[in-house]
């Protein structure tokens, strides 16, 4: 799956908040493969290596939780993603279809 996101990084590793200066949004081509949510900086090219930028920007989705975030409302369709290293990501999807379609994807893995 891929598409456009809009990211707030609101909490790194072990949970804690992200400091001012890092926490504003930016837009990224999100690509989900296997376990790992790729942010691109640009589209989506099926055989084009991964940036270092990009890889940086990778989020691993194993054991992740992705939830509709309702206690967010400056912006709509947005999901919240809690990875397994207590990272929290504010993902803003273009529609609610899309946002719906990430949380399952991302669910799934
Ligand atoms: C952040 C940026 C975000 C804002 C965040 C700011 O500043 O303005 O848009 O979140 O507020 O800290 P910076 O880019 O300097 O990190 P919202 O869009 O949700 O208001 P926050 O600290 O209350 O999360």
């Amino acid at each position: 799956k891929h598409g456009v996101l809009t990211r707030k990084s609101h909490a790194d590793m072990d949970g804690k908040r992200t400091p001012r200066g890092r926490r504003g949004w930016k837009k990224f081509y999100a690509v989900l493969k296997g376990m790992i949510l790729y942010l691109q900086k640009d589209e989506y090219k099926p055989d084009a290596d991964i940036s270092e930028v990009d890889l940086k920007n990778a989020v691993r989705i194993h054991h992740a939780l992705a939830t509709h975030a309702t206690d967010y409302s400056k912006r709509a369709n947005v999901l919240k993603l809690k990875t397994s290293d207590w990272r929290v990501y504010l993902l803003q999807a273009p529609s609610e279809e899309e946002m719906m379609s990430w949380i399952f994807r991302i669910n799934l893995v």
